[in-house]
């Protein structure tokens, strides 16, 4: 089972962190329905190198739009040394033809269904060449073979989903496409995952649901279950839930919650409707960024630049803003109309997509006509913006907005250390050494063994605030 990854990632000059976050829990949810007679193997090429050389009877590869040209070459190799090879995920999701004519099987949408049966049809010597997924369910799903994942490998290797999809419509968004023909967003059953949670091994957990706030029951009763367990966990939430709420975010902070990534999207609110971004219209940012800060969590803001009325003044306005606001992190993409999405039939039908090197759909090439800039004017002001918002002179002043010592430490560390220091990085990634980090960032997380200010809300006036270690603590166990 290949994780491909695209050309920069396997480089033998720089390995930028972000590669070398979270292992592919994808592939190791469908390596759970293979036999105990079977012999499996993971293979994630943006830590570790793809032997090609091997003779195995199946070979399986998820394919991203950015890695869709490597994993074809991978999957055309492998048929040529007479492997079977299935393809499946996102971007075989929205162009199935592409796909089909480097595979023997090929799959749409989430595998929980059609990766059981397809295995069960080749045992029984009958598959068939195209799989799309229907039944969406989390139910039956068997524990992930996590055994399979080389967690040193790793910063955050426990990383965990116990939903798909989301309740929102973004026209910019992979979702839509992917989870056509089913369920667009469903969870697992509250015990199941806090099942899986007990699993994980050590304090640190990343969720990477598309929003883990989507269904506010849901997310209460998790909270509730997680309280307690002593855990340190970073998840991605909108807008809407952050301000709509206030109860779930509590519990959430109570059982955990460090760190949230919020899609903020753009600064310019016309730009919203164009993209159906209707759940962040008329939404008091600043009063979200509040919420969240007074109750001790960072924010990690995303934003996206080249929507139509993106003019060459957002790039300023949208870091002023972050900085203004004690924004901790912030992710920056270049807009991508992805195959298959709505945006992408709009700028097809208006002729304005520049080219379909998919290679460089990674949300830092241009790869359509923006309205209001020029290309290379939205490229350089995407790396300006970057540049701008991590410059230690924006680090102390998005700092400095935090009241007291603990937060504006926390803010320095947190944000100095992903941007500041990736030569440290480099070195940790190659010497295989990076999950001895891991401690480093949970002390980040609990703000040197501050407190989260949930103590004397309303919400949780009655209850025990979690105790979380002091940094003495961390500094001994790291
Ligand atoms: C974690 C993550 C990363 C991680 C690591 C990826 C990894 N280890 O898997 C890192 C940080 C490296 C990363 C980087 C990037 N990412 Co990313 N990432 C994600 C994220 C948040 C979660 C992925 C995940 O674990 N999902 C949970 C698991 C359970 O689901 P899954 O992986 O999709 O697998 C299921 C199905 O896809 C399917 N399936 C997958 N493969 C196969 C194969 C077969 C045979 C079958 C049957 C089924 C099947 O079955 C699985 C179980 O249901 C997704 C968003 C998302 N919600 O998916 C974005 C996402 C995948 N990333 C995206 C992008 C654009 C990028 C970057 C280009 C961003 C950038 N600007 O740098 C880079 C480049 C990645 C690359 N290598 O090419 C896009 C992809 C768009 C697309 N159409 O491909 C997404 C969807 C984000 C978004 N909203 O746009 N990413
Ligand atoms: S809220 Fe986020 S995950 Fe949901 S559809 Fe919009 S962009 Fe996609």
């Amino acid at each position: 089972m290949i994780l491909p990854a695209l050309t920069e990632a396997t480089s033998p000059f720089f390995r930028p962190i972000k590669y070398s976050l979270f292992p592919p829990l994808g592939l190791a949810t469908l390596a759970a329905y293979f036999g105990d007679e079977d012999d499996v193997t993971i293979c994630d090429e943006h830590v570790e190198t793809l032997r090609l050389d091997d003779e195995p009877d199946l070979v399986v590869i998820q394919v991203y739009i950015t890695s869709a040209r490597r994993s074809y070459e991978i999957a055309d190799h492998y048929r040529r040394r007479g492997a079977r090879v299935a393809l499946g995920g996102l971007h075989v999701t929205s162009l199935p033809d592409e796909a089909a004519a480097h595979a023997d099987h090929i799959f749409s949408g989430p595998g929980e269904d059609t990766w059981p049966r397809f295995l069960d049809d080749l045992r029984r010597g009958v598959p068939v060449t195209r799989y799309a997924s229907r039944d969406r369910t989390l139910a039956a799903l068997p524990p992930i073979r996590r055994d399979l994942i080389k967690r040193h490998l790793y910063l955050v290797p426990n990383s965990i989903v116990v939903s798909r999809g989301c309740p929102h419509v973004c026209d910019f968004c992979y979702k839509v496409a992917f989870f056509q023909g089913g369920k667009q967003f469903y969870t697992m059953e509250v015990d199941r995952a806090l099942a899986e949670i007990d699993r994980l091994p050590g304090r640190h957990l990343y969720f990477l649901d598309d929003h883990l706030f989507g269904n506010p029951n849901f997310a209460a009763a998790l909270f509730d279950g997680m309280t307690g367990m002593g855990r340190l966990w970073q998840a991605a939430g909108t807008v809407k839930s952050v301000l709509e709420q206030p109860r779930v975010l509590e519990k959430a902070v109570r059982s955990g919650l460090r760190s949230l990534f919020v899609g903020f999207e753009t600064v310019n609110s016309a730009n919203l409707h164009d993209q159906r971004k209707y759940q962040n219209i008329g939404r008091d940012y600043a009063e979200a960024v509040r919420r969240l800060h007074d109750l001790g969590v960072m924010v990690n803001g995303s934003f996206v630049f080249g929507m139509d009325h993106d003019g060459p003044d957002v790039f300023d306005r949208t870091v002023e803003w972050a900085v203004e606001h004690g924004i901790e992190t912030a992710t920056y993409h270049i807009l991508t109309p992805y195959p298959d999405t709505a945006l992408y039939r709009r700028m097809e039908a208006d002729t304005r997509m520049l080219h379909h090197e998919w290679d460089l759909f990674d949300t830092r090439h241009v790869v359509f006509k923006p309205h209001r800039l020029t290309a290379p004017q939205l490229e350089a002001g995407y790396w300006r913006a970057y540049r701008d918002f991590y410059r230690w002179g924006s680090i102390w002043r998005g700092a400095s907005t935090k009241p007291g010592l603990r937060p504006r430490l926390r803010h320095l560390a947190y944000a100095g250390g992903w941007k500041k220091f990736e030569p440290l990085w480099d070195l940790l990634i190659r010497s295989k050494q990076v999950l001895h980090a891991l401690p480093v960032l949970e002390t980040i997380l609990t703000g040197f063994g501050s407190r989260p200010a949930i103590a004397g809300t309303s919400a949780l006036r009655d209850s025990k605030p979690e105790a979380l270690p002091t940094l003495e603590d961390r500094v001994a166990s790291a």
